[in-house]
């Protein structure tokens, strides 16, 4: 075990900063929405890194990127990475920070010209976020057979794009069957993207499992009418049952209590003008939990409600699955890698569920794996203004080499 090998710092930051510029915003942020152009030009520039650090790059065929390095013997690889898409108004970090992180590593035992026992691969999923096509862990759930290749391919997004047209537009519709590569454990370095560790001071989050997900779209059909002519009596007003509804998530999470989390992200009503009463509003609600009962418990509360708004309201309402994630508990092997990592570096560490998906989630209803996180500052992300100090990314990314090296030179 080479107990002194550290990561290059400078050389991780650069990357993460060259990365932050594909796809910059005005204002501030990124945006990488998968299978978009500044997805491609990431993509691209992730595979240039790659090749530069002597990796094989295999594409599967539904874009997922993996970077082989050999092992001295043919024995399953450790496979490490996360995602580089990004939600539409992103910070620099969310996924990319875990796939530059194993680049690095794999960058650091190539100049220390340090072999590993077992063959290295560095990943990176496609449409992690569900943004554009909202099916989160995208990648990571074909890979691991829990969604259809052919169903992925014919996914449509919010802007009425085919999954697989665009795959083929941006040139990553690779040849490779995905799970064709069968990892003997994988890890993922993340930004935890919540407050617990910058809370509580401490450098290293010990991840053993990631709450479960459950995404819907909610429809309602009223009757769009006049806003001046119509009696509050005589309407069947698909925004006011929607406000109802979005508004009741609070009393889900009240009657479960914590870690329960319901969120609204996403409305639209139409026709969308001012003195029209709206006869249609799509929404979406996400409810977490790592519980699977106090999941299911929160989503049946909900489409109880609903039923009670259509008798109120007078309007119809559809409800499409559009997402439900298992909860995952990680694997004790792959934990205690992260833990003696941790440890032997001399950092401050905590055990920690996460409230973030992530492609270990679907990665762990397979593989052995399991997660590190490093701060985030005031537990924001999924916002220009998300932030981990340099010095926390580079303990991250020691950790992660570590916690690697530990399990490529086990048989
Ligand atoms: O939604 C999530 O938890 C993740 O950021 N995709
Ligand atoms: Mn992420
Ligand atoms: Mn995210």
């Amino acid at each position: 075990m080479t107990p002194r090998l550290r990561i290059n710092k400078v050389r991780l930051l650069e990357r993460l900063d060259e990365m932050a510029r594909i796809g910059a915003l005005e204002a501030g942020g990124v945006s990488r929405l998968s299978l978009t152009d500044p997805d491609k030009q990431a993509r691209d520039q992730l595979v240039r890194w790659m090749e530069a650090l002597n990796l094989t790059v295999q594409i599967d065929r539904v874009g997922n990127i993996f970077g082989i390095r050999p092992g001295q013997t043919g024995s399953l690889p450790v496979m490490f990475g996360s995602h580089i898409d990004t939600v539409s108004v992103a910070g620099k970090l969310d996924g990319t920070y875990g796939v530059l992180a194993a680049l690095e590593c794999i960058a650091t035992l190539n100049e220390h010209n340090k072999q590993t026992l077992r063959p290295l691969v560095v990943a990176a999923f496609t449409n992690e976020e569900g943004v554009r096509y909202a099916s989160g862990m995208l990648g990571s759930a074909v890979y691991v057979g829990e969604l259809p290749i052919e169903q992925a391919l014919d996914m449509r997004g919010v802007d009425g794009s085919r999954f697989g047209d665009e795959l083929q537009r941006i040139g990553y519709a690779g040849p490779m069957q995905p799970g064709a590569i069968e990892p003997y454990a994988y890890l993922e370095l993340h930004i935890e993207q919540g407050p617990v560790l910058d809370r509580a001071g401490q450098t290293i989050g010990v991840v053993e499992g990631v709450t479960g997900i459950t995404w819907l779209e909610i429809i309602v059909i009223g009757a769009a009418n006049h806003a001046g002519t119509t009696p509050m009596d005589m309407r069947r007003d698909a925004g006011l049952a929607a406000a109802k509804v979005i508004t009741y998530l609070r009393e889900i999470t009240a009657a479960l209590g914590e870690p329960q989390r319901a969120t609204c992200g996403r409305l639209s009503f139409e026709p969308n003008a001012i003195n029209v009463i709206p006869g249609r509003v799509a929404f979406t609600v996400d409810l977490r939990n790592p519980e699977p009962s106090d999941l299911r418990r929160a989503e049946a509360m909900l489409r109880e409600y609903l039923q009670k708004v259509v008798a109120e309201e007078g309007v119809k309402i559809e409800v499409r699955d559009l997402e439900h994630v298992q909860p995952v508990r990680f694997d004790p092997l792959v934990i205690g890698a992260v833990e003696r990592a941790a440890r032997r570096l001399g950092l401050s560490y905590r055990p920690m569920i996460s409230g973030a998906g992530h492609d270990a989630q679907l990665m762990a209803h397979k593989y052995p794996a399991a997660m590190i996180f490093v701060p985030s500052r005031d537990g924001i992300s999924h916002n220009p203004a998300e932030y981990t100090d340099p010095n926390d990314l580079a303990h991250g990314a020691n950790v992660l080499l570590h916690a690697v090296l530990d399990l490529a030179t086990r048989h």
